[in-house]
């Protein structure tokens, strides 16, 4: 890299400009932004002149946000900019900045101030860490759910076989949430340069942030809660679109499941053994010899009705595209891609070839906009088909030395001087390679909207922050080992806090055979979060939920059939997600910021604010510990109460996953389905719990895009306590989706005798209600 370091010195000016603060130098310029009352953007100009600057995967511009009414001082050598909820303060003789909550708490304080390097080089800055604050988010990574004390670098990386240390790995989210009691906050460093973070590592109480090229610039966002934290960085970065209802029901995947036959015979299997399935991923070897967009018409004869006859059995089939192209003469998609210059440039001007699964390949530039509209096209018979979506993989993008015909040789990426982007705005792979993954699914997800209204389904494997506008995001290459299982929690909670709600990881282990136990266990976790999909690589044993005997077998129904119960539940929280960006699998202390005993829980989850689990993960383990933070919790399947906090020793044995409900819950399930319903929900039932409590319950036909032109309904439940028992509200419904009257069952659990409907065993209360939308009343005495 080039020279040393300079930072920034004493303040000659400063002067407020529209919601912007800029603070000379004399040559360089600090600018800071407020976009919200809860957000500032820091940006530094070491020229004193802001290039104009590609911020590739901020969702909206700074004009786009409300701003704040904000206030300017200066006052005993500090500069304070002041909003209703927060402010920065610059010192002035030095630049150190650092930040203030309205009632003087200090957060996200410069420990060492900017620094850049002469003629474009690295940038970074320290902050401090304060006592008792933990970290959380940074996007995909291995380890426990809090980083302090870790290293991570961003930088997209197929990491085949990678265990517990392994960093980077495929997805890079430089953005992460520090927590203290009453006391969060959020980072999103806006630089897609390969970054790091030193969480305390090399010093104890420095967080180090830097990156190898681009600019300082980053987004802080207040809290004080977690939620609110989430809610910022969704301002920022975007949130997810609502799914189609069917993409948070089971899906099945194998490398590969290789033919007509086969894959209809799969489906068929998980109907008559009554095991929910929504679809059925085919990897790589469905293509003729690996080319994108193809079909190998030996295997697959009639992809059009196979697609057909398994959509009418509820089956959706989502076949995978490869980033690799194959450089073949005789392929339409090379042929026409070369003609329209579609592909990667080294920085010689030729193309860009590279060996992955097709061996000689060239890269499309996801970048430029024309390039994506292009891809879409490509996708367009596919799409017409039916298909339920695409699976994207190997786009970090991953490049083998080696044909893999003589072994492949190490995965490495495309060249980092090759130019990339749109004219006029062209840069090199070293400042876009972490936007590879994100772009491409961008390219597939907005592909397949032109193709039909109903709303398409994204997997990709690589992406970067934001990539949750576009696609939902699988783990990569795991294996079938209890690590992984146990990493598959903290995994996704990190992924939810950095702002990517529909994540999953391999149910069961992508490398290596898993055994029975180990299946059944990792079914149980696998059935609660938010993307349910077993898939295993090539050559290992099956790994069907029937492939080990009866016992496991029943296990996974039991588990599934659970997820499909629930999914108005899980559909609502969905739908929270992609309005205001919060998680839909939480870690504790997402609810419980304040209770320290939370922080550092990495093997126990939130599904949305009522259901606590806690999967178990050992071999031959029949009990865990479990933490229930304040306030009541009922035993999911037994009903027995306990008043946190407590640690408890909870029974499982192999068919049970230790499971909760807090107070105040209102959980809403549905009818028992082998697949996703179709159209409005025929059934709800609530089962509501002693407390206080909220919830909304979410309606729309679960398939188009009618609901953004206003098409769905909203209706609201409360449940609290009176000093006879517990009131219970429905509010009238809200919006124009039309819910035809239903069945409502009311559940009262921990209710006393009262009217028919009663069981005194369990002590619940069943109320049978008409669902028309109308508000009503109840008040239940409790036992
Ligand atoms: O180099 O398509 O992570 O899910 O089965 C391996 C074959 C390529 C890696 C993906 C995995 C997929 C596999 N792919």
């Amino acid at each position: 890299m080039s020279g040393s370091f300079k930072q920034l010195g004493a303040v000659q000016s400063h002067r407020l400009e529209g919601s912007t603060l800029s603070l000379a130098f004399g040559g360089p310029v600090l600018a800071i932004t407020t976009l919200t009352d809860q957000i500032m953007r820091v940006r530094l100009a070491p020229t004193g002149s802001f290039a104009p600057r590609r911020s590739w995967a901020v969702a909206a511009p700074d004009e786009e946000f409300p701003g704040a009414a904000a206030q300017v001082a200066h006052e005993g050598g500090v500069i304070t900019l002041r909003t209703a909820a927060l402010a920065a303060h610059v010192d002035t003789a030095t630049g150190a900045l650092r930040f203030t909550t309205a009632d003087g708490r200090a957060f996200c304080a410069d420990e060492v101030g900017a620094e850049w390097q002469d003629g474009g080089g690295q940038v970074r800055c320290a902050k401090q860490i304060a006592a008792g604050e933990h970290f959380y988010g940074f996007g995909e990574r291995t380890g426990q759910l809090d980083k302090r004390g870790q290293l991570l670098s961003n930088w997209t990386t197929d990491q085949y076989r990678y265990g517990p240390c392994t960093d980077p790995l495929y997805i890079a989210i430089p953005t992460f949430m520090a927590l203290r009691p009453g006391l969060a906050y959020g980072v999103f460093f806006n630089n897609t340069w390969r970054s790091s973070f030193d969480v305390g590592a090399a010093r104890a109480g420095a967080l180090q942030i830097w990156a190898e090229g681009g600019e300082l610039d980053y987004y802080v966002v207040y809290g004080p809660r977690p939620e609110a934290v989430s809610q910022g960085l969704a301002q920022i970065l975007g949130t997810m679109p609502l799914p189609p209802r069917w993409a948070l029901g089971y899906h099945q995947s194998r490398w590969s499941y290789g033919s007509d036959a086969e894959t209809r015979q799969l489906a068929e299997q998980f109907r008559s053994r009554q095991i929910p399935l929504d679809a059925i991923h085919l990897d790589i070897d469905y293509m003729r010899g690996y080319r994108d967009f193809t079909w190998n018409d030996e295997a697959f004869p009639d992809p059009a009705a196979l697609v057909a006859d398994l959509r009418r059995a509820g089956v959706r089939v989502v076949p995978i595209i490869d980033a690799g192209v194959k450089a073949d003469p005789e392929y339409g998609v090379f042929i026409d891609g070369s003609e329209r210059d579609m592909f990667l440039r080294r920085a010689d001007g030729e193309v860009f070839h590279g060996y992955v699964w097709p061996d000689d390949s060239v890269f499309a530039d996801f970048l430029r906009p024309e390039v994506r509209a292009w891809w879409g096209q490509q996708q367009r018979p596919l799409a017409e088909l039916g298909i339920g979506g695409i699976w994207n993989d190997m786009n970090e993008p991953t490049v083998f030395d080696l044909p893999f015909s003589q072994g492949g040789g190490l995965p490495h990426t495309i060249d980092l001087d090759a130019p990339q982007g749109p004219a006029g705005e062209q840069t090199t792979h070293a400042e876009v390679h972490n936007l590879y993954g994100s772009n491409m699914a961008q390219a597939s997800y907005q592909g397949m909207r032109m193709v039909s209204d109903e709303r398409p389904f994204v997997l990709t494997r690589s992406g970067f922050a934001g990539v949750q506008r576009w696609s939902a995001c699988w783990m990569g290459d795991n294996c079938s080992r209890w690590e992984h299982m146990e990493m598959t929690m903290p995994q996704l909670m990190n992924m939810g806090l950095s702002g990517v709600p529909f994540v999953g990881t391999d149910i069961g282990g992508f490398y290596d055979n898993a055994t029975g136990e180990l299946f059944a266990r990792w079914m149980q976790l696998g059935a609660l979060v938010p993307f349910a999909r077993g898939h295993s690589t090539a050559g290992t044993a099956r790994h069907e939920p029937w492939a080990f005997g009866p016992e496991v077998e029943a296990i996974c129904r039991e588990y599934l059939a659970l997820r499909y119960r629930l999914m108005p539940y899980l559909y609502s929280l969905f739908w929270e997600a992609s309005q205001r960006g919060t998680p839909v699998m939480r870690p504790l202390l997402y609810h419980f910021p304040d209770d320290t005993a939370t922080y550092g829980i990495h093997d126990q989850f939130m599904l949305g604010p009522w259901l606590l689990a806690a999967p178990v993960y050992h071999a031959d383990q029949r009990c865990r510990h479990v933490y229930l933070p304040e306030g009541t919790w009922h035993d999911w399947w037994t009903g027995e109460v306990t008043s946190g906090p407590a640690h408890i020793l909870a029974q499982a044995p192999l068919e049970r996953m230790p499971l909760y409900v807090r107070g105040g819950a209102i959980v809403a399930s549905g009818p028992a389905s082998l697949h996703a319903h179709e159209g409005p929900l025929a059934a709800l039932t609530l089962d509501i719990y002693p407390g206080d409590g909220e919830w909304t319950h979410y309606d729309d036909d679960g398939i188009s895009f009618a609901y953004e032109r206003g098409e769905c309904s909203t209706t609201r439940y409360r449940v609290g306590r009176t000093p006879q028992g517990l009131r219970f509200e429905a509010q009238p419904r809200q919006g124009s989706y039309r819910v035809p009257p239903r069945p409502l069952t009311l559940r009262f659990h921990g209710a006393a005798a009262q009217g028919g409907g009663y069981d005194a065993a369990t002590q619940v209360l069943t109320v049978e209600r008409r669902d028309d939308g109308q508000p009503f009343q109840l008040d239940i005495a409790l036992a």
